[in-house]
């Protein structure tokens, strides 16, 4: 069999299990991305959830001997929820942003790239494959960019004409010379929207992030989170949206492709106060299967106190107090402490008041003083 034979045979399989996009690409180096990633690293614009090793990420050949071609998939996520939460008045719920809708889309993606690797291993026994998703070395959205898959957004996303940027990604290098597609010309043209709506000015100009000030990356830290940031996170628990949102490219799209991805709403806009109280197994057996979970219980648990100051929820009070008196991680307690200020009141009060007379963290005791700040001002 030759090689274009294969990849026609590849792009309809793709189809059959449910990859809605395919392209390839060639495996030479990314030469353009690797003074990109130079320069973000310079800056001091990553996120350190990247690979490290730069020439790893920009060389397929260093990940798999022999390497001739790469294979990019893309699956379309919903937009929106097809079950609307039903709402109490005085409960309040957290957001995760739709990236993590749905079961964990790492597992999804490497089931639909084993089943094409599968494929291929039947009709080329000896072929060499590597796959990989977002935890790999490779930048997804670069393959996906070269491969033809979508163009890259001014949000930084890859925008594919079909589904707007709701789409994961996800690749696999191989030693077969498949052919490479053709790039697809950029589409953002003069807009600015994505840009305008960034709640942190994250996006320093079109196409380059300053990752740390990404919301979508406090979400995912397990520090205090920088006071200047506090009240733009809103009810996000994990993860943001607004650059997606607002592009125009994205208006009315809403794929509900894959049944694994639909969200379950109870869980993707969760109640905020019960959070404060789960255990680990309660935690894990709640959100155990989404992607937002990778990072443990902890900074949702931080995010949804946030949330909760968000809403001045007064409700939440008392909960707030139990954090801050009985909760071992400094970093809850301190974001209790700020929360409390925040939402206000005589208890709230007198509980920061007692609190500064017994905590003994530093980190703790400076946030029991900006709570106590609120009460100045
Ligand atoms: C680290 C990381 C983050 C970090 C940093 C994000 C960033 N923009 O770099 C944080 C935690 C902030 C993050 C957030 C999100 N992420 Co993320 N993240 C990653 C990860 C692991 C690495 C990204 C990376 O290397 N960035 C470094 C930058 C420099 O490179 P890059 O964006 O990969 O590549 C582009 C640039 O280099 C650019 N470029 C290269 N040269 C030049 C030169 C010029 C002049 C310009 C203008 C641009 C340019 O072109 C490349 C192609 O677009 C990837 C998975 C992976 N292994 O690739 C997922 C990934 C990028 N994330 C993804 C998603 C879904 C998100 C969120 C939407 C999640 C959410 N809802 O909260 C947000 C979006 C934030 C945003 N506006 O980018 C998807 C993107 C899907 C898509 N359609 O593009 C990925 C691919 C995961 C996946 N497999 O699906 N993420
Ligand atoms: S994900 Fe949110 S904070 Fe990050 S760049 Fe987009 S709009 Fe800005
Ligand atoms: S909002 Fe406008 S500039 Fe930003 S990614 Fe979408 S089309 Fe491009």
């Amino acid at each position: 069999m030759d090689n274009h034979e294969l990849k026609e045979e590849l792009i309809a399989y793709s189809k059959e299990i449910g990859i809605d996009k395919i392209g390839f690409t060639t495996a030479s180096p990314f030469s353009q991305l690797k003074n990109r990633l130079l320069r973000q690293q310079e800056l001091g614009y990553q996120s350190g959830f990247e690979e490290p090793d730069i020439d790893k990420r920009v060389t397929p050949e260093m990940l798999l001997e022999g390497a001739q071609s790469i294979i990019s998939i893309a699956l379309a996520y919903p937009a929106k929820m097809t079950i609307r939460v039903e709402s109490k008045k005085g409960e309040r719920r957290g957001i995760f942003s739709r990236a993590s809708w749905g079961l964990d889309y790492h597992h999804i993606l490497r089931d639909r790239l084993t089943k094409l690797e599968e494929f291929i291993i039947n009709k080329i026994p000896n072929a060499k494959l590597k796959s990989m998703v977002d935890t790999g070395e490779l930048s997804d959205r670069a393959v996906a960019e070269r491969a033809g898959i979508g163009w890259s957004g001014k949000n930084c996303s890859i925008i594919t004409p079909e589904f707007g940027s709701y789409v994961y990604l996800g690749e696999m290098i191989t030693n077969i010379p498949f052919e490479p597609d053709t790039p697809i010309e950029d589409n953002c043209g003069s807009c600015t929207k994505c840009l305008d709506a960034c709640p942190t000015g994250a996006l320093i100009q079109g196409g380059q992030i300053n990752a740390n000030r990404c919301i979508s990356f406090l979400t995912q830290t397990k520090e205090l989170i920088p006071d200047e940031f506090r009240e733009k996170i809103g009810n996000r628990v994990y993860g943001c949206d607004s650059c997606q949102t607002a592009c125009p490219i994205n208006k009315g799209i809403n794929f509900h492709f894959h049944e694994e991805m639909e969200p379950d709403p109870v869980v993707a806009k969760p109640l905020l106060k019960p959070i404060l109280k789960l255990s680990n197994r309660e935690f894990k057996k709640r959100f155990g299967s989404i992607s937002g979970a990778w990072r443990g219980k902890k900074p949702i648990q931080r995010n949804a106190i946030i949330a909760l100051a968000h809403f001045k929820d007064e409700s939440a009070v008392p909960d707030l107090i139990d954090v801050l008196q009985t909760e071992a991680s400094p970093v809850t307690r301190g974001t209790a402490a700020w929360a409390l200020g925040k939402i206000g009141g005589e208890t709230a009060y007198a509980a920061l008041r007692k609190a500064k007379e017994l905590e003994t963290d530093i980190e703790v005791q400076s946030e029991i003083e900006k709570g106590l700040n609120f009460y100045n001002n």
